[in-house]
């Protein structure tokens, strides 16, 4: 396998799917090595077969706003993977999904859930609604309307989604709703991150933050650091920047920013419960604006516009929000403030500039998305099992299996990416222990 010819057919075929093609490259660029001592992997064509999703549903999405207007929305949902279980993956609501952002998702995804020691493969769904500034009422009509498509193309044991940016425990109770009526069956194990009432995991909600910093723990603890009193700079303000800021104050870290769309708000003596709890208000009030805090607790939190959580200086950068939010110039801004290490808890949420800028500064400590947020994927796992078994475990439960996961994610990038010098290429590391959990069982599934 040569990566550069195989980017350059992609590139024929698929040439303005850039987040596609970006996450394609760095997943190729790191197992080329390990793949080309495997010819039965290449008389097989695994990487020719595993780069194309299973298959891609796209759907219109008709309904009605508070007006009385009409609206069209375009659906998704890009079954990726199934080589190792289900399709599963969340549903993202943004006005700039389209196939390119949904197949990236669904290519990461499929490698994240392969680290989670848990059977499940990977999918991804979604739609370009943009619930910025939209009633619960068109909320729930436009969820509806999705679900009416979709509850065709999903099931327990054939794809399960579940939320992502824009698409929380509201939404998922609306999915879930429709599903049950048009499927006339409960179906528990349909969805996940459901309410705990009916058939919800507890720490689901927490999970992808929480996982996030057990995992950060890890990455300090092999550097022979620890995270107690270091300075943390978020990015974002929603379900995984929530999880993170919680975590990491109990932890003893002190998180001196959250950012939006709208800019960054310095928080001088580090988060409080109050503006924890506040972030799920501002999530839920569908107003997309960080000013919200600083308003909020004016001399406690302070607003600037149009700067990012990468202009504060901090010792920990958790980007928490979306695709390619730190960039090259924002890596290099981060270092020269002193910045020592990022975890990635959104999905490729730096581009290949800023990591490549992260891995050639000595003692930098960097780890991707697919490692560090895979808690979130993984609790959904372990709701399954407990809606599969119709049990349902304590919080305790569910947290000592979700540090057991991230221990494990750990000790696979440990175990691919170990470079000589002791330290880790997280990144490698990874991508190669997904890969071949994933390339293994297509290998023994034969060609389909
Ligand atoms: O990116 C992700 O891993 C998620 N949005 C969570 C997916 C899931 O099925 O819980």
């Amino acid at each position: 396998m040569k990566v550069a010819e195989i980017m350059a057919n992609l590139e024929k075929k698929y040439g303005h799917e850039k987040e596609y093609l970006q996450a394609v490259h760095e997943v190729l660029e790191s197992i080329e090595e390990v793949y080309n001592q495997h010819p039965e992997f290449e008389k097989a064509k695994i990487v020719e077969r595993i780069v194309e999703p299973d298959r891609v549903f796209t759907f219109r999405v008709a309904w009605v706003d508070d007006k009385g207007e009409v609206q069209t929305n375009i659906g998704y949902r890009v079954q990726f993977n199934s080589a190792i279980g289900p399709y599963k993956g969340g549903i993202r609501f943004h006005p700039a999904v389209n196939v390119s952002m949904l197949k990236f998702l669904g290519f990461e995804q499929t490698f994240k859930n392969a680290l989670t020691t848990l059977p499940m493969g990977g999918g991804k769904g979604g739609s370009d609604f943009d619930p910025v500034g939209k009633s619960n009422g068109e909320i729930m009509r436009f969820c509806q309307a999705y679900m009416l498509e979709l509850w065709h193309c999903i099931g327990p044991d054939q794809d399960v989604p579940a939320g992502d940016v824009g698409v929380g425990a509201r939404e998922i109770g609306y999915f879930v709703g429709m599903y049950s009526k048009l499927a006339r069956q409960y179906n528990t194990g349909v969805l996940t991150g459901k309410g705990l009432n009916w058939g919800g995991s507890i720490l689901r909600p927490e999970a992808t933050g929480f996982g996030a910093l057990y995992f950060t723990e890890h990455v300090l603890a092999k550097a022979g650091k620890n995270i107690k009193g270091k300075t943390v700079a978020i990015s974002g303000f929603g379900n995984v920047a929530w999880g993170a800021a919680t975590k990491a104050a109990e932890l003893g870290a002190k998180v001196i920013a959250i950012s939006g769309p709208d800019g960054v708000c310095a928080l001088p003596n580090g988060i409080n419960k109050e503006m924890i709890d506040y972030m799920l208000v501002m999530r839920a009030s569908n107003r997309n604006k960080v000013q919200d805090m600083a308003d909020k607790f004016p001399g406690q939190a302070i607003f600037t516009p149009g700067k990012k959580a990468w202009s504060m200086k901090c010792d920990i950068a958790l980007p928490c929000a979306f695709q390619n939010e730190l960039n090259g110039d924002d890596a290099k801004e981060l270092i020269a403030n002193g910045t020592w290490c990022c975890c990635e808890v959104s999905n490729m949420g730096c581009t290949p500039e800023a990591i490549a800028a992260f891995q050639s500064t000595k003692g930098f400590l960097f780890a991707p998305g697919k490692a560090v947020n895979a808690g979130g994927v993984a609790t959904s796992g372990l709701e399954m099992t407990q809606n599969a078994s119709h049990i349902s475990w304590s919080g305790k439960e569910v947290d000592e299996k979700l540090h057991f996961i991230m221990e494990s994610i750990h000790a696979q990038c440990v175990k691919f990416g170990q470079r000589k010098d002791g330290t880790v290429d997280y990144v490698k590391g990874a991508n190669i222990a997904g890969f071949m959990k994933v390339a293994q069982a297509m290998l023994e599934q034969g060609v389909i």
